[in-house]
């Protein structure tokens, strides 16, 4: 087991044993043990190796037994205990939204509540509303958690999606009986949420190709097992479709299950007016729906099916009917942006306010990862939870940045920190002075409180952000958080409209739950001349990866690298930044 893994496991057990009802003392031990393992800076296989585990602060005698356990032989005897004493359905009570161990452990003593099923009943037949601690609108907010939950259980995260996808898709392509493979549907379409996983391969032996599949260790259930195809739920409970075509098939099937429907329907329809019929077993010369392979029109590869019925070849990630036909058949389908293209994100935070990394790691590990630059943009005083910096701590700040700068320079590094601010809308006006705005490289302008009801409200403010001239960009637009927060009221359009008049940039927030701007809008935005900035929002530094993330939200907007401010390199990129202030 790795350090992840362990820490998942010391935090799950911290939290059994508060379901439990232990001292809270032991509890809060595992938790501190899961952080003490995550900031952690050398191997954890090498600490047990070594027996000097109980050299890390937080890590007492009890844990490194465990630790160790966890690490040499990947099980854990007390663990697997602790959680056989008590009914599986507790675990997934926690998941509902404003249920914490202490009160599903009264809900399970009071009422007997053991599953998601018992507590939605307590919860109608008005019996939780009665218990010490609960009242009738905390029952009303379970009611509404349960619903919630039941609408997006079968939901899913892009990053989650394709992390899971990633070792069954090189299982796949490591089968000595399969020929060609890929992801398809959704996933392949690279949309922000993700139903079930699609993966299709072609192959002489199906049969053995699908086996290899349903006896994965990942594979939890087997839904439908056929000839040709097999639906399974993997661990986490996200469903995964294979197919298995023949080689010869492979194109039609993979343009046919990569989708989306919408896409598909206009496809078949192009064949039709050509006499022909498209589904996912070819191409044919036929009137009638077939399969029959002597009628196929023989195409190798998806461009060969596009050319054939008069279009240029579509990327997965713009077939979803939002106009990509016209464009192919006109051959104005924009090259759309690579990852790679990005030079560094200008939407991050440090340990200067709720960051997990100093601005001297940042430097080393974003100058070690090739990017050209890297925006600190901490919180602002408002933001008290963030930990949001006053005036006087950001010149601080200021200060520290240039100094590692001058250093920088000293060595003969290109990189360079940015100063900055991701600074908070208020309710009339930002939360600092332009004074000290036009001190710093990089300004985002973000709502995060005191967020209205009113949408109306809402924009205006936004829009008077947008016209500072010290503001950069608009950070996460929305708000939203997928599959767990909506978005709050605000009139996207008119706020697009403000930014192509004051040349104020938006954010794409490469954040997995966040990925807002949405990409539906970015065509809109695009048309009014308005430019993206791609940010992970980063917390920590691994959050660097959120750049391809972002990146290929941004090519389902339609984006090229002409559209993304950050493709800049870092002298062009000064210049970018110096436009709104009239400089
Ligand atoms: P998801 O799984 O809800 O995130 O979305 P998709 O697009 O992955 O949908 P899925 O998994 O149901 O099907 C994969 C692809 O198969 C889909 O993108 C298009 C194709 N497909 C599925 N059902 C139909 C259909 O009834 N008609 C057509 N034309 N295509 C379909
Ligand atoms: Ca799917
Ligand atoms: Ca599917
Ligand atoms: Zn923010």
């Amino acid at each position: 087991m790795d350090k992840d893994q362990v820490a998942e496991v010391l935090l799950e057990i911290g939290v059994l044993l508060e379901l439990k009802g232990e001292n809270p003392f032991k509890t809060r031990a595992y938790a501190a043990g899961a952080r003490a393992l995550e900031a952690l800076t050398e191997p954890l296989e090498r600490l047990v190796a070594e027996k000097r585990l109980g050299e890390v602060k937080g890590i007492g005698d009890a844990l490194q037994q465990k630790i160790t356990e966890l690490v040499t032989t990947g099980r854990l005897a007390y663990y697997e205990d602790l959680k056989a004493s008590l009914p599986p359905g507790l675990m997934e009570l926690l998941e509902i939204p404003g249920l914490g161990p202490k009160k599903v452990k009264l809900l399970h003593e009071q009422l007997g509540v053991k599953s998601v099923a018992e507590l939605e009943a307590a919860c109608r037949a008005g019996s939780v509303a009665g218990l010490t601690g609960f009242g009738e609108k905390t029952q009303a907010k379970i009611l509404e958690g349960i619903q919630f939950r039941r609408t997006y259980a079968t939901r899913h995260l892009q990053t989650v999606g394709h992390r899971v996808a990633e070792p069954i898709l090189a299982g796949l392509r490591a089968h000595p009986d399969v020929i060609r493979c890929s992801t398809a549907g959704s996933l392949r379409r690279c949309k922000e949420v993700l139903g079930d996983l699609d993966f299709l391969a072609s192959s002489r032996h199906p049969a053995r190709v699908l086996d290899a599949f349903v006896g994965r260790s990942e594979v939890q259930n087997v839904t439908a097992r056929g000839d040709t195809k097999a639906t399974v739920i993997l661990t986490g409970g996200i469903q995964a479709d294979l197919r298995v075509v023949s080689d010869a098939e492979y194109p039609f099937a993979l343009a046919y299950f990569t989708g989306s429907k919408e896409h598909n329907i206009v496809m078949r329809q192009r064949a039709i007016q050509r006499g022909w019929r498209l589904n996912e077993y070819g191409l044919f010369r036929s009137a009638e729906e077939t399969r029959d392979p002597a009628l196929r029109i023989d195409c190798g590869t998806e461009e060969e099916l596009f050319a054939a019925l008069g279009l240029a070849y579509v990327p997965p990630e713009l077939r979803e009917d939002h106009g990509e036909f016209a464009a192919a058949e006109a051959g104005t389908l924009p090259r759309l942006l690579e990852w790679t293209d990005l030079r560094g994100s200008l939407h991050n935070h440090s340990t200067y306010s709720d960051g997990h990394d100093s601005l001297e790691v940042i430097a080393g590990y974003m100058e070690e990862l090739g990017c050209a630059y890297w925006a600190i943009t901490d919180h602002s005083r408002s933001s008290v939870q963030a930990r949001g910096l006053d005036p006087a701590r950001l010149r601080t700040e200021i200060a520290h940045i240039q100094a590692i700068n001058a250093r920088l320079a000293d060595q003969g590094v290109d990189f360079r920190l940015l100063t900055g601010t991701e600074v908070d809308i208020l309710k009339d006006g930002l939360d600092f002075d332009n004074d000290l705005l036009s001190e710093l490289d990089v300004v985002v302008a973000s709502l995060h409180a005191g967020i209205s009801q009113d949408e109306a409200e809402n924009t205006r403010r936004i829009i008077r952000a947008a016209e500072n001239p010290f503001v950069h960009m608009l950070g996460h637009l929305t708000g939203r958080l997928l599959l767990e927060r909506e978005s709050y009221k605000v009139n996207q359009m008119a706020v697009i409209d403000a930014c192509a008049a004051t040349g104020t940039w938006i954010e794409l927030n490469a954040n997995p739950r966040r990925l807002d701007l949405d990409w539906r809008l970015w065509p809109y935005a695009k048309s009014k001349g308005v430019k993206c900035v791609i940010n992970c929002d980063a917390h920590r530094i691994e959050h660097a990866g959120y750049l391809r993330i972002g990146a290929g939200l941004a090519r389902k907007g339609w984006l090229t690298k002409a559209d993304v401010i950050n493709t800049l390199p870092l002298d062009a990129l000064r210049t970018a930044l110096r436009v709104k202030r009239g400089g």
